[in-house]
């Protein structure tokens, strides 16, 4: 059999096509953006020391605050103080399962989670930071300093603020977190906190109620303070989940991740907006926290917006109602709408306008590398895992696939660029040079298949498995995908018909998206196509899960039951790459370490990119204080790197939006607002 010399397969990647529309962030210093400092007088909205605190059915506003608030400082905003008023109208796709976040609970993504919680630290704003100086930035942790040796890192929590119920916010809700949740293998906190996110055999205690300890295998791995960012350390309110927790009560698990559904209304937060009313398949509706810890520079207590609306529809619609003016905010990830909110937003009239940024939107198919168990393969699901881990079958399907014609298949125009996997072009740790490309050849691929012995022997048109391997039967391959998102099936369609000219029968396996995320986590996969997350964008946000540097961390090879993670030789040296990474801040070695991954990672064709483009901001026009060149999507989605507590509408543009002007939201568990 004619094999098929290596290096004749790669080629010479073709470089992005310019794309002039992407604006530019201002970039600036973190101490620039805010400090915690104590002011002489604070402000909130007039109707509310009218309507509560001069009822005595609220604190002074000052009492609701901490000692020394964060405070966002004027000279760094863009339309400089904001006013307070009015309402931000997202559209979200997904579905609130309830509020249970910590235990494992989606509330329906599109922002309404980040706008709910707070952690640790902060990186959404990381875009507008400069490059030296890049680093988390503080949050509810406000300081920390580490340990002579780097081993220990003391964190100062924000002293005196306090749930949207007024109940403080201590080291006890950040224990509760890590032990009851992160820690405990029953409970799996929403976007995928596991021990190992944070290194190893790390340990986390509490001093007292405001200072915490965490204690390292590696020293200084400063890494790990983007992991205490969102969506992977955003404690939750102990006074409330905790007596549901099995550790606490005679709750199941079960009973302890679903024991706040979504009717449950003004579940404590320590965001800007506590949801105050649920319609099921209509909207979520939030009012305003009046013990938000966050205030600018003359006092007033943020955010500045009085309520947000989430109307549960279609992440399609998000585009459409954001470009016709029926709602307010849009992440344009979806590049089949691209040329049709183009078209209308280019009107003067038009309420929203567009904001391009980089190319941080990313595809790739990816493969199942788990050959142990992890997600219970059957004997055809288990030979399609052993062809995954072959290097031959991946470089086969590589280059059976036309990247050109994919991207072209979404939309036509500068927009796409071939993206052979790995880091994205354009990004800080990228290096061409690094990057290995196996070019569009089919009949190549066909020759490496035949020389795996997958020939068609029943003459149907499909290769067949060697005998003796899975009965000898067609090779047939699922792919899973999100069907929530058009671009994400779209694609996958588009695998599929390209595979079938190789031999290979892919078949769709299309799920929701909750449905989607709980088999993608489960390994209940042969392939899936993904948008990538933000570890393969910033490369510094969620560092750990560029490789399987523990058994529930990567995303399509993670351990089997018995905690066992069978790795190839290469995916071995990927995880030494990024360990050597996480603990170390030296700029240069952390470029020569990221050169080797790319080089490993797209040589063995860890995964098998398909296209990359930008995303843009749909903002209706009304809105103020929106950042220049905010990425939709880099450290964080848009939904944070805006910073929309700080957010306003002007007076005189302020719509009438509100479904419950002047209210705030009620007891825990309560009705709604009050
Ligand atoms: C942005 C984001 C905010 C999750 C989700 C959704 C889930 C995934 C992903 C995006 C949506 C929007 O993405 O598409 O533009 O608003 O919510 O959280 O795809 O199914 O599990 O990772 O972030």
């Amino acid at each position: 059999m004619l094999a098929v010399p290596a290096q004749e397969l790669t080629g010479e990647l073709p470089d992005p096509p310019d794309f002039a529309a992407q604006s530019e962030p201002i970039f600036v210093s973190i101490s620039d953006i805010m400090e915690y400092r104590a002011l002489p007088e604070y402000h909130e909205p007039d109707w509310v020391t009218s309507k509560y605190v001069e009822a005595g059915t609220l604190p002074p506003v000052a009492e609701r605050l901490p000692k020394e608030p964060l405070v966002y400082k004027a000279a760094n905003m863009p339309d400089g103080l904001g006013v307070y008023g009015d309402t931000m109208r997202h559209v979200i796709g997904g579905r609130p399962e309830g509020w249970n976040y910590i235990g494992g609970q989606s509330q329906g993504w599109g922002g309404i989670d980040i706008g709910m919680s707070e952690c640790l630290t902060r990186t959404g704003p990381l875009f507008t930071i400069k490059a030296d100086e890049l680093e988390p930035m503080p949050n509810l942790a406000r300081s920390w300093e580490w340990s002579e040796d780097g081993k220990e890192l003391t964190m100062h929590l924000i002293e005196g603020a306090k749930w949207s119920d007024g109940d403080p916010f201590d080291s006890e809700d950040v224990m509760f977190f890590w032990n009851d949740n992160v820690l405990d293998p029953n409970v799996s906190p929403l976007n995928g906190a596991t021990p190992e996110s944070f290194g190893a055999g790390t340990t986390l205690e509490a001093i007292d109620a405001y200072t915490i300890k965490w204690t390292f295998q590696q020293a200084f791995p400063t890494q790990y303070l983007y992991t205490m960012a969102y969506g992977t350390f955003c404690p939750g309110p102990s006074h409330i989940l905790k007596p549901a927790h099995p550790n606490y009560s005679d709750n199941t698990y079960d009973q302890y991740k679903n024991a706040f559904p979504p009717e449950y209304m003004n579940i404590p937060v320590m965001g800007a907006w506590v949801p105050v009313e649920y319609r099921p398949d209509d909207i979520i509706v939030l009012r305003r926290n009046p013990y938000y810890w966050k205030v600018d520079e003359a006092g007033h207590q943020l955010p500045y917006l009085d309520e947000m609306h989430y109307r549960l529809s279609t992440w399609a619609d998000r585009d459409v109602q954001a470009v016709a003016g029926s709602g307010d905010f849009s992440n344009l990830e979806q590049a089949e709408s691209y040329v049709e909110a183009l078209r209308r937003s280019a009107d003067d009239n038009a309420p929203a306008r567009l904001q391009f940024g980089a190319r941080t939107i990313g595809y790739a198919l990816q493969m199942n590398f788990s050959a142990n168990g992890w997600g219970q393969p059957d004997d055809r699901a288990q030979a399609v895992r052993e062809l995954n881990r072959n290097l031959d079958f991946r470089k086969a399907v590589t280059i059976a696939l036309d990247r050109q014609r994919l991207g072209e298949s979404l939309v036509r125009g500068p927009f796409t660029a071939i993206y052979p996997g790995g880091l994205y072009a354009g990004t800080a740790y990228y290096d061409k040079a690094s990057t290995v490309y196996y070019p569009y050849n089919l009949d190549a691929a066909k020759t490496l298949l035949d020389g795996l012995g997958l020939v068609d022997t029943d003459g149907n048109g499909v290769r067949n498995f060697p005998a003796g391997t899975a009965g000898g039967r067609d090779v047939e391959i699922t792919v899973l995908a999100n069907s929530d998102y058009g671009t994400d099936t779209n694609l996958a369609e588009g695998v599929i018909a390209q595979m079938e000219q190789l031999g290979i029968r892919v078949i769709a396996n299309f799920q929701q998206g909750t449905a989607r995320d709980n088999m993608s986590t489960s390994g209940q996969f042969d392939w899936q196509v993904v948008r990538q997350t933000a570890e393969m964008v910033s490369i510094v946000q969620n560092t750990a899960a560029l490789a399987p540097t523990g058994p529930r961390v990567h995303s399509f090879h993670r351990a089997n039951s018995d905690g066992a993670l069978d790795l190839l030789p290469f995916e071995e040296e990927l995880v030494t790459l990024v360990n050597k990474f996480v603990s170390t801040s030296d700029n240069a070695e952390r470029a020569e370490i990221m050169k080797d991954y790319q080089r490993i990672f797209t040589e063995n064709i860890y995964s098998v990119g398909l296209t990359q483009y930008p995303g843009a901001l749909i903002i209706n026009k009304r809105f103020a204080n929106i950042p220049a060149g905010a990425p939709i999507f880099m450290f964080n989605w848009a939904e944070d790197n805006i910073i929309r507590e700080r957010v306003f509408v002007p007076a005189d543009a302020q719509g009438n939006h509100e479904l419950h002007p002047q209210t705030l939201p009620g007891a825990p568990g309560g009705a709604g607002p009050v």
